[in-house]
């Protein structure tokens, strides 16, 4: 049974949107960042760590049942620095994870590992990885590590592709992939407690009437969204308003993840 949780990214956005429900649910919460965070609650305990140095990862699980991994590079950045976050700090992660027996990974992927695709597409978990970024890339990466220490090492494991975790939808694209944080929280439930968990990959959406994914493994495994990007679809529309359009981005899934350096054939890449 899940008691003590591993939340690495802490103290990011949605590190600090997590917390207090993970303290509220679960006996004890271990927190780990880069960042220092120096307000911890009752049961929540702060451990310190840069993902690419082993021996702090190495004490941050010690103890831990489960691991929610937020930590990393959160968007596209030079690849020395995707590569030791997210790469080699994920690897380091999951090497530390497994030697300290702990049984389960909620691992948060990211919406990039398929946001080549173009928006008229819907795709559910099966499609193939079409990353729109370095960033993308590496994420893909880590939900292929989920597999390896799944079918090898036994552990159960559940790869969140989030959209964009936010009170509200923040633009047109936002409104097909937002995520509000209460439907965040329950599929992180999912992977700590879904009894039949092997190895799974879920899309981190609300109940989005625009959605561009068919997310049939998460509401196989009992996922039930609450909230709807369609009620603050003014808000995104007037905030769209204020955004310069951009060609290529508005076209595909990840926007301007995918127009960032793009040189490719557009024709060639949507209608692949
Ligand atoms: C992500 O993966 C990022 O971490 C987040 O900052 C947003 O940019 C989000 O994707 C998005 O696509 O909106």
């Amino acid at each position: 049974m899940t008691q003590t949780v591993l939340l690495t990214g802490a103290a990011g956005d949605i590190g600090s949107r997590l917390r207090p429900m993970l303290r509220t649910r679960y006996g004890r919460v271990i927190l780990s960042d880069r960042t220092e965070i120096d307000d911890p609650a009752a049961n929540e305990e702060v451990r310190p760590a840069v993902l690419d140095d082993p021996d702090a990862v190495a004490r941050a699980v010690e103890g831990a049942d489960a691991v929610v991994h937020l930590g990393g590079q959160p968007v596209e950045a030079e690849w020395s620095t995707v590569n030791a976050s997210n790469i080699q700090g994920m690897m380091t992660l999951m090497q530390a994870a497994h030697a300290a027996g702990v049984a389960r990974v909620v691992f948060a992927s990211s919406n990039h590992v398929i946001g080549m695709y173009p928006r008229t597409a819907r795709i559910d978990h099966e499609r193939p990885v079409r990353p729109d970024s370095r960033y993308g890339l590496s994420k893909a990466f880590g939900e292929a590590l989920c597999a390896l220490y799944a079918d090898k090492h036994g552990m159960r494991c559940l790869s969140i592709r989030i959209g964009n975790v936010a009170d509200q939808p923040a633009d047109l694209r936002r409104l097909s992939i937002w995520l509000h944080p209460e439907d965040l929280f329950q599929l992180v439930v999912i992977g700590l407690e879904h009894p039949d968990l092997h190895n799974a990959i879920v899309f981190g959406a609300s109940d989005n009437a625009m959605t561009f994914w068919d997310n049939r493994e998460a509401f196989r495994l009992g996922y039930r969204p609450t909230h709807r990007a369609e009620d603050h679809r003014n808000v995104a529309v007037a905030a769209q308003e204020r955004i310069d359009p951009d060609p290529i981005g508005d076209r595909l899934q990840g926007g301007g993840f995918g127009s960032d350096e793009f040189d490719g054939d557009l024709d060639r890449t949507l209608w692949s």
